[in-house]
Formats: C-alpha cells, sequence, structure tokens
C-alpha cells in the first residue's frame, strides 16, 4: 500500500502525495469576485512537499440563483474567469494543483442573495431548519435562517444542469485542473437526493432511481463538457448539516455511487460522519458502511480515486491510506492555520490553531497572516 506522502495520479492530475486540502468557505470575495488575497491564501498552501498536493476550492457559486451566503465568490461571468487565473497561478507556482467546487446551494439561501429578492430554489418548497452567512449594510456578518424556497420546474431543472457544465467550462477557461461537483452538505444536488428535501412526484422525485436523476444528471453534463478525468463528486451520506437527512442512506449512497461509476471520474470524495470537522460515529451514522459504498463503487465499474475527509489528523490519516481504505486524505480546519501542514506533520512539529470567529469573512486577519514553521525557498 502506498504512503501519505507518496505521489499519486489521480485522473488526469499527477499529484506530488496523497494530502488534498478540503475546499472551506471563507466569504472574502464581495461582489463574488476572488481577490489578491485569495491567490496569497491558496498560493501559501499549494505543494505537495509543504502543503496540499491538491486543493479543492472554497465552494463557488454557479450562476446568481446558486448563492446562499454573502462574498462567496462565482464562476459564470468573464470577470469572474479573470479574478479566478491569478488563484490558479500562485497555486501552479508551487507545483499544486487545484480545481474548483461547483456549488448550488438550493433552499440554503436568503431572499436578500438571490436576484431581485427572489426565493431560493430547491426540489420541494419545504424550508430547511438552516442557517446561512449575511452581511448586513454595516459590514457586519452573521447567521440568519435561511428564506422559504420555491419548487423548481422540470425547464428550470434542466435550465440548473447546463449550469454546471458552463461553470464547468469557466473553470477550465480560468485553468483550473478540473473541477469538484459538490454534492455534500444539504445544498441542491443533497436536497435532491435526499427524502426529507426532497418530495417531488416526478422524474426527479420519489423513487431512489428518481432522487438520484440530478445528481448524475448534472454530473454527466459536467463530464460531457471537460474530460472525466478531471471531475471529482463530494458526497456526505449522513451528515446532518443543513438539515438534510434521508430514510435510508445506505441504499441512497449506493445508488449514487452507482450511477456515477460509469462516468470515469478522477475520483470521489466522501465526507464521514456528521460533517464540519465532528468525527463523531456514533450519532445517526453508526450503521452506515462506508467501505460497502466504496465496494458498491468498484463493482459498478468504478475506477476513479477514493478521498476521505473529515476529522483526519496525521495518524489517521497515514493509517487510512495505509490500509488503503483512502487513496487521498482531504483536510480542512488543520490547513488554516498550519499553511505548511505536510512539512509540520513529517517533521512533527507542533500545528498552530486558527480562531474560528474569523473562519467566515473578513480580511487578511486569520486568513493569509499565518507564518510557516520554518523560512523555506519554495513549495
Ligand atoms: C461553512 C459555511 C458556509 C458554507 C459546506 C460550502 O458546508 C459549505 C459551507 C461551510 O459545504
Amino acid at each position: 500500500m502506498p504512503a501519505l506522502f507518496d505521489p499519486a495520479q489521480v485522473g488526469a492530475l499527477q499529484l506530488g502525495s496523497r494530502l488534498v486540502m478540503a475546499p472551506m468557505t471563507r466569504n472574502r470575495a464581495p461582489g463574488a469576485l476572488p481577490t489578491a488575497d485569495m491567490a496569497t491564501y491558496y498560493g501559501q498552501r499549494a505543494g505537495a512537499r509543504e502543503g496540499a498536493a491538491l486543493i479543492v476550492s472554497e465552494a463557488v457559486a454557479i450562476s446568481p440563483t446558486a448563492q446562499g451566503y454573502s462574498d462567496v465568490p462565482g464562476l459564470w461571468s468573464d470577470a469572474q474567469v479573470a479574478a479566478w487565473r491569478p488563484v490558479v497561478r500562485a497555486v501552479h507556482a508551487r507545483g499544486g494543483r487545484i480545481v474548483a467546487q461547483l456549488w448550488h446551494v438550493g433552499r440554503i439561501s436568503h431572499t436578500r442573495l438571490q436576484p431581485q429578492g427572489q426565493a431560493p430554489v430547491a426540489p420541494s418548497a419545504i424550508t430547511a431548519q438552516a442557517r446561512t452567512y449575511l452581511v448586513d449594510e454595516n459590514g457586519h456578518g452573521g447567521f440568519v435562517d435561511t428564506s422559504a424556497p420555491r419548487a423548481l420546474s422540470e425547464p428550470e431543472i434542466l435550465a440548473i444542469v447546463q449550469d454546471y457544465a458552463h461553470a464547468a467550462a469557466r473553470a477550465r477557461e480560468a485553468g483550473f485542473d478540473g473541477v469538484e461537483v459538490h454534492a455534500a452538505n444539504g445544498y441542491l444536488i443533497d436536497q435532491f437526493l435526499r427524502s426529507g428535501a426532497n418530495h417531488r412526484t416526478d422524474a426527479w422525485g420519489g423513487p431512489v432511481a428518481n432522487r438520484v436523476r440530478f445528481l448524475a444528471s448534472v454530473t454527466r453534463a459536467v463530464v460531457d463538457r471537460i474530460d472525466a478525468d478531471r471531475v471529482g463528486v463530494r458526497l456526505s451520506p449522513v451528515s446532518p448539516t443543513n438539515d438534510a437527512h434521508d430514510d435510508r442512506p445506505q441504499t441512497l449512497f449506493e445508488a449514487a455511487v452507482h450511477v456515477l461509476a460509469p462516468l470515469g471520474l478522477a475520483y470521489v470524495h466522501v465526507v464521514e460522519g456528521q460533517g464540519r470537522g465532528a468525527r463523531d460515529h456514533q450519532q445517526g451514522e453508526k450503521d452506515f458502511d462506508y467501505l460497502a459504498l466504496r465496494e458498491a463503487y468498484r463493482a459498478a465499474g468504478g475506477r476513479g480515486a477514493w478521498m476521505l475527509n473529515n476529522g483526519y489528523d496525521f495518524a489517521l490519516a497515514q493509517e487510512a491510506v495505509a490500509l488503503g481504505r483512502a487513496d487521498l486524505i482531504a483536510v480542512g480546519r488543520p490547513f488554516i492555520a498550519n499553511p505548511d501542514l505536510a512539512h509540520r506533520w513529517r517533521a512533527g512539529l507542533p500545528l498552530a490553531q486558527a480562531d474560528p470567529s474569523q473562519y467566515y469573512g473578513g480580511g487578511a486577519a486569520g486568513y493569509t497572516d499565518f507564518p510557516r514553521a520554518l523560512p523555506c525557498a519554495a513549495g
């Protein structure tokens, strides 16, 4: 079995190690435009020797209706493509790779973030018991309840599928090495997947075979637009984040990987447990069998790398790769305060701690101001 810091070929991407920086929303892109600070931030964390071999970008809105939080970046307009280019260049300059995480929030939004103040869209008109992050007129950020959504019509669903494909093409124009379809954490694709959010009675709801249709359609459209070996998909089978719940997650997610398997994806990215850092394997997920999920993917012909995420420390990450449970490990929060996480792990150096009050929104503080453990010339 390989070791965590061994190189890996993941679809078209040659990676210098198996350590991936997980997607993290940071709300520092006013007007949905990436900034110079973002290029600094991603560049600091890129490169297999000291940082991440592959970075999955923070979630990126595919269209104006896809937005659900203040100051998240987008990837549909020429201006956004131009603003992403320096971010990608900063990562490539350090020998790293970066994919754009394609995001539609669905019902996890607020009328104030939607075009013309309209209701957010969803598979069904069911309000999520969830909160979103809004910056008020005075520039103060805070979490507020999500707005009541309206149900999408079938033509609108098909248009959103095309929005994903369009954003994937724009990601490649901006220089991204590929894209990750965000199908996790209770956002639009996860809303279609789960019985708790999808009460449709047409071809997009009801039986599991119908609820996986949107995921399959989006991923197929993205794969048709850019090469499959530059596409990954992120799933979070039992995370209750954003009011996601399903009657039978094992059946549902095995069906999901079954439709993904033939597409030739670069990787499948699975968030284990409760999400956002909690590796709580007791509540809700004690019956979920992640090895069976991967087995279902392989049995259906899936050849993509298997990426695991959520609360991995160095020992857990090494063990998962050494035992062959994962090909890649995605790590989020430790990368915030430790741009040189790979170096620190290998050298046995202590990790710096980030301040959670600086996760979402703000400027360089808590973002680009974390020093490396040792001076270094290059990543
Ligand atoms: C934290 C805050 C806002 C959004 C996710 C995109 O959970 C997010 C997110 C996380 O996937």
